[in-house]
């Protein structure tokens, strides 16, 4: 339906006992197919535990995919994952084979990974995967409708489904959803290059709160929205036409005890401690802990460890590297190459470096038992973790976690987003080998009162914002967005429903319909020769102008010619131009000049001033009018245009003061033209050459609309297309939703023609 009253979304209204849908690609359950049947196994993952409290107070639930892609009709799979449901309170969402396999090895991780870790060069795109992923969120957003509640808080998790928020908005409009990125946000250099970029965007701002692991990761976000979607955001908040979006940045935390309490009291966890201790007796231990992923820098770290071993001979036999490489999307050949690149690396360090009594590097490759987790984090003077990127990466807390009486050392890569509250620990920087291997050899040489200091104010810091607290402050900000939805909505225009508009148009006789042109009617071009009109729009108009009990207008800030040129053949339409200084009545023979006395002289000072703009703007341009000058710059770099663009119009605001000349700022331009020049001028003239209409409509998307709101007789029904501040009664997202208004005003006729 087109035109969306602006209350559409109301404040949902949570309470303190508001249920909880966790929506994830995985539960925190894995279902696997072995030689004796099926096999559940529970993930003691962080997220897992912190959603729990959550999940149980309310009888919250989780959904996500069970991780195996077949066999769905099996009866026996099939009890277990009912039993999930109502043990566990775990939805699984079965997706097809080739739906499963095109989203999460295809689109996911082969296009999104890389690309948000700013790594385009490993980006792999084709449509199919693309069409999967949207097919596995359209999946999962069945999913979620079919167990949503009113009052549910929904929070989605990570980049498998960002989609999913604008999916469900759609379909579950008073919904109070909330998004977490654990991963990245690429840089607005990269973040272009992702194919599909648009739809992703539009996604994810279907959600009420945004939230990231860093402050550089939302603001990252926010160009990424300028340059590709043209909105304009608040460091908090991005305002949409009817609702806002809060942007958050909240570091995910661990669940501190799930490791501490191994480490005081597990029997297992000692046992490997007291081997490993002497095992390594008279050696430094340095620990590494991955998933094996081209992100986490192991070949870097693995060739750093050479230099150091090479550059440090007093290091022999006296230090070794445990590098626990956990395997991970090994059906992806990146992560093959990767396998083989590490296997050579450790062979040739071992080979060529080690000794009969010494193995420098300590390789494992598969995942560890929390048990020797803990204990390799109790015996490791330094962990390295060296990230090439990373979104957070929970190592660093864990082994700080396992530190509390603030003995050994974090050395931590700056790139990683633990680092932006982390910085008591050693930053570096892993491409830079040199430099990390100074550092490693200063971390086994810190005195211990330095050691102490760091290690001691990160320990505090980490169990103070440990998961619980990251959940907490998630739930309340998604609680706050999703109120502040509804306050918003009140400070919008009255709230009014299409029918009553249609109810109103259809009992009229004397109708008089006033339509913006460029961003009302069709979306704006990035060239404004470009905007040539879509045949879907001139059939509308046709088919407004052609009852008889209708005068529509278009009212532009384009010249006459323009209008002319495009217009002129639509049957009784009647034009306003250069935003009301020439108007066209189709039945007269040429163009009315609204102030004839007017000059145009001023133009030769000002264009030289523009033009130095367009030299400073590369992507910028000016574009002459009968009465106006135009510098437009939508299609230079936004935060650069916008810059330059207010100073212009400082500029010109001091040179102009004394004339009737104004600056203005319109949808990426300045426009210079005389104050009289607007659209409220053709207002009075449109309603003197047309007595007493019972209905009169008009819309717009920019300021110089507001003028035309303004002038109009308090009973008009008036629209403003798009988000931001405005004085008409209603507002509508887009232009495809007027449209769509429109296309309903123009059916009675067709159905009179029909019949
Ligand atoms: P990951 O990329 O998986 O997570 P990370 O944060 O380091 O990265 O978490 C890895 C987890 O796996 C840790 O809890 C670690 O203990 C565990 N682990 C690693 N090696 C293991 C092994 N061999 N055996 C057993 N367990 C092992 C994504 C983002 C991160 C972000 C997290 C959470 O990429 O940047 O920190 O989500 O938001």
């Amino acid at each position: 339906m087109g035109l969306q009253p602006v209350n559409r979304f109301p404040a949902a209204r949570p309470t303190e006992d508001a249920r909880l849908l966790v929506v994830s690609n995985r539960l925190p359950l894995t279902l696997q197919r072995t030689e004796e049947g099926w096999k559940t196994g529970r993930s003691s993952g962080g997220l897992a535990s912190a959603m729990d409290p959550f999940l149980r107070k309310g009888e919250g639930e989780w959904i996500g995919w069970s991780g195996d892609a077949g066999e769905q009709g099996n009866l026996e799979r099939r009890a277990i994952l009912a039993e999930w449901a109502e043990k566990e309170r775990c939805f699984a969402v079965d997706l097809p084979e080739e739906v499963a396999a095109g989203f999460y090895e295809g689109y996911a991780n082969r296009t999104l990974w890389p690309v948000f870790h700013n790594f385009p060069s490993q980006l792999r795109f084709d449509a199919k995967s693309w069409e999967a992923y949207v097919e596995a969120n359209r999946i999962f957003s069945d999913k979620v409708v079919e167990r949503y509640k009113p009052n549910d808080l929904i929070w989605v998790h990570d980049y498998h489904l960002m989609l999913l928020p604008q999916m469900l908005r759609e379909k579950l409009p008073d919904a109070a959803i909330g998004f977490f990125l654990h991963i990245p946000f690429p840089s607005s250099e990269i973040f272009p290059v992702l194919p599909r970029r648009e739809e992703l965007l539009e996604g994810l701002i279907g959600a009420d709160l945004l939230a990231f692991q860093t402050h550089g990761h939302l603001q990252q976000f926010r160009a990424a929205l300028l340059r590709v979607l043209g909105l304009e955001s608040k460091i908090a908040e991005l305002a949409l036409g009817s609702r806002p979006v809060r942007l958050e940045a909240l570091p995910i935390g661990i669940a501190p005890e799930e490791y501490t309490h191994l480490l005081k009291s597990d029997d297992k966890t000692a046992q490997h401690y007291a081997e490993w201790v002497e095992r390594y007796r008279g050696r430094r231990v340095l620990l590494a802990v991955d998933r094996l992923d081209y992100t986490k820098g192991v070949p870097e770290r693995l060739r750093t460890y050479t230099h150091l071993l090479r550059s440090s001979p007093g290091l022999k036999e006296k230090v070794v590297l445990i590098q626990i490489a956990v395997p991970t999307r090994e059906a992806i050949d990146t992560y093959q190459e990767l396998r083989t690149e590490v296997n050579r690396l450790v062979g040739e360090i071992n080979g060529k470096l080690g000794t009969p009594d010494w193995t420098p590097v300590v390789y494992i490759n598969r995942s560890i038992e929390k048990s020797e987790l803990v204990a390799l984090y109790k015996l490791a003077d330094v962990c390295w973790v060296g990230p090439l990127r990373d979104g957070m990466n929970l190592v660093a807390k864990e082994y700080v976690a396992c530190k509390p009486e603030g003995d050994g050392l974090l050395v931590l890569s700056e790139f990683a987003g633990a680092a932006a509250e982390m910085g008591e620990a050693l930053l570096i920087n892993p491409y830079d080998e040199d430099r990390t291997a100074e550092t490693i050899a200063r971390a086994l040489a810190l005195d211990e009162q330095e050691r102490r200091q760091r290690m001691t104010a990160l320990h505090r810091r980490v169990l103070r914002n440990d998961v619980f607290h990251w959940g907490d402050r998630f739930l309340a900000a998604l609680q706050a967005a999703a109120s502040e939805r509804g306050r918003y909505a009140d400070t919008q225009p009255e709230r009014l429903r299409p029918s009553e508009i249609h109810d109103a148009y259809v009992g009229a006789n004397r109708r008089l319909l006033i339509l913006d042109y460029d961003g009302t009617l069709v979306p704006f071009a990035r060239r404004p020769q470009q905007a040539f009109p879509p045949a879907a729009a001139l059939d509308l108009l046709n088919a407004l102008g052609a009852d008889s009990k209708n005068r529509v207008v278009i009212i532009s800030g384009r010249s006459a010619e323009n209008l002319e040129r495009w217009f002129g053949t639509v049957q009784g339409l009647w034009l306003v131009a250069e935003h009301g200084t020439e108007l066209r009545d189709p039945s007269a023979p040429k163009w009315e000049i609204l102030r004839p006395q007017s000059t145009s002289d001023w133009k030769t000072t000002v264009m030289p001033i523009l033009e130095h703009f367009v030299d400073r703007t590369p992507g910028s341009f000016v574009e002459e009018k009968k009465y106006a000058l135009v510098w437009h710059y939508r299609m230079a770099e936004p935060e650069f245009g916008e810059w330059l663009a207010n100073e212009l119009v400082s500029m010109l605001e001091a040179m102009l003061a004394e004339t009737e000349l104004r600056a203005f700022r319109g949808e990426k331009i300045v426009e210079v033209k005389p104050v009289w020049a607007n659209k409220g001028e053709a207002v009075e003239r449109l309603l003197s050459s047309y007595a007493d209409p019972d209905f009169i409509f008009a819309a717009g998307d920019d300021r110089t609309d507001e003028d035309l709101f303004n002038r109009l007789p308090e009973r008009a029904w008036t629209v403003h297309v798009g988000s931001g501040p405005t004085r008409a009664s209603f507002v509508t997202p887009d232009f495809q939703s007027l449209r769509r208004l429109l296309a309903l005003f123009a059916e009675p006729w067709g159905a009179r023609q029909a019949s």
